[in-house]
């Protein structure tokens, strides 16, 4: 090893008297990490070790941690504040607790392509109950996108996932479980900044949190009690119906009631927020992207043909799919992913990593990276995934990387691409043109504040 080829990871100082300087910013974290690596450049890390990750953001770096026999998913903080209402599900454990592996091998199946004509009718169930809402809607009435993408992502995975009807078009505000929810990923991420003495908050507030986890678990356990009391034939094709019933095939055991209702919490963390971002975000996308928009319209009329489209001819859709791609490219719901190296290592022939150390993927900035996207980078233009192939290796992780990316991928694409078709077929969108983008991060992000007003074209019912 050539030693004498090594240069020293940029420090970023934190200045401040308090704990987290900059970072300090519980409504933006990733946001102001964004920015300071704008300066600070490719790699780098700040000098204080609560902040020990080093932070990546280059396609050249990236690609090399990419590989899996060198790293491996890292739960970081921001993950481990989860765990207390997720504990070891999918999204928060690491690779080597035993659960990971056997909840994997139990629920790829429920993701399959397969899978998702089951959930089809489920999914275009919720995405009807939004056509409706917006067809009646009085003239000059505004809709916000976000709030209206959630409560359709939402309703699709209860439905989906567990047979529940969360019936988020029915009320004003959220279900107590989506108050309950945004409560606990709020506390959890301000955990972050606080100083580490004090990272629970006040006693109030940790007997709030407790008290909104408790709530949230009675909800799932009661789901998963009144399936059980249900003769097996008349289960419905969801995913805790899957949990219950399958078997690892390689160690024949089942999953433990503790452990799906850690995964029911998980996929409604996970299935909602970053589906329902990507769609808002799409929708915004569109809205200043005519051409797009045009051609996406233009799709939608001409592949789907009766009321409600079925599962071929959301598999027909080709433009539209490529204009979620372009959304993830610019705007990656989830916009971090972290990994550790296994053991010690040299990356980019440059820099020194220890073993275990944290590694944290910039994702908006690598997926701006010019040397993969061409001058054109910040632009809109859905027409880079035309053909998947052409795009390099580790270029686009808007899902993350290898056995730990997301599970819920197709689900996602599918419900995505109906919902997405359905609203260019039946609806113009008016939106505001002075709006400027705002970003609402909790654990994602989604836009803030973005409204428009909606006209149909045709008539639904
Ligand atoms: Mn999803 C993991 C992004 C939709 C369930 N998801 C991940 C990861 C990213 C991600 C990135 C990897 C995180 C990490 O490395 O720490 N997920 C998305 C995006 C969308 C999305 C951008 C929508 C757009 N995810 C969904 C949906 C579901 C889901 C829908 C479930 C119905 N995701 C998961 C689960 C994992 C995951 C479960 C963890 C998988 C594992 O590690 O085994």
């Amino acid at each position: 090893m050539h030693m004498d080829h090594l240069k020293p990871i940029p420090r970023v100082e934190l200045k401040n008297g308090d704990a987290q300087g900059p970072l300090n910013n519980p409504d933006g974290l990733v946001q102001s990490l964004l920015k300071v690596s704008k300066h600070a450049g490719p790699i780098f890390q700040f000098d204080r070790p609560r902040n020990a990750a080093i932070f990546l953001s280059s396609h050249r770096l990236v690609s090399e941690i990419c590989d899996e026999n060198r790293f491996d998913k890292s739960v970081s903080p921001a993950l481990q504040n989860l765990r207390p209402f997720s504990g070891d599900g999918l999204f928060t454990s690491w690779t080597h607790e035993p659960n990971w592996k056997k909840a994997h091998h139990i629920l790829l199946p429920a993701f399959s392509l397969k899978a998702m004509k089951n959930y089809h009718s489920m999914m275009s169930d919720i995405a009807g109950q939004l056509v409706q809402k917006w067809e009646r809607l009085n003239a000059g009435e505004t809709v916000d996108v976000s709030e209206d993408m959630t409560r359709l992502t939402l309703d699709t995975i209860g439905l989906c996932g567990f047979g529940y009807r969360f019936n988020s078009f029915y009320r004003t505000g959220f279900h107590p479980f989506i108050d309950s929810m945004n409560a606990v990923l709020t506390e959890a991420m301000a955990r972050l900044v606080r100083p580490r003495k004090n990272e629970k908050g006040s006693r109030e507030q940790e007997a709030e949190f407790g008290a909104h986890i408790q709530s949230m678990f009675n909800l799932v356990d009661r789901l998963i009690q009144d399936r059980k009391q249900l003769e097996q034939k008349e289960w419905p094709d969801d995913l805790l119906s899957h949990m219950l019933k399958s078997k690892d095939p390689e160690t024949g055991e089942r999953l433990d009631d503790e452990n799906i209702r850690y995964q029911i919490m998980t996929f409604l963390i996970a299935g909602h927020e970053t589906t329902g971002g990507m769609l808002s975000f799409a929708l915004y996308l569109l809205c200043k992207n005519r051409r797009s928009l045009k051609a996406a319209r233009e799709e939608a009329d001409r592949i789907l043909t009766s009321r409600v489209p079925s599962f071929q001819e959301v598999k027909k859709l080709k433009y539209i799919p490529m204009v979620l791609f372009e959304t993830l490219r610019l705007w990656p719901t989830v916009p971090v992913i972290s990994l550790y190296a296994k053991e010690s290592e040299i990356v980019g022939g440059e820099y020194a990593i220890r073993e275990g150390q944290e590694l944290t993927v910039l994702l908006p900035h690598l997926h701006r990276d010019r040397t993969v996207w061409g001058e054109k980078a910040e632009e809109f233009i859905p027409e880079r995934f035309e053909d998947m192939t052409a795009i390099p290796p580790h270029a686009f992780k808007p899902f993350g990387n290898g056995q730990r990316a997301c599970i819920g991928q197709q689900f996602a694409l599918h419900e995505a691409a109906m919902a997405l078709s359905l609203l260019l077929k039946y609806f113009d969108f008016e939106h505001f043109p002075d709006y400027e983008l705002k970003i609402k991060e909790t654990l994602s992000w989604k836009p803030y504040g973005f409204k428009m007003k909606v006209k149909p074209r045709r008539k639904w019912t």
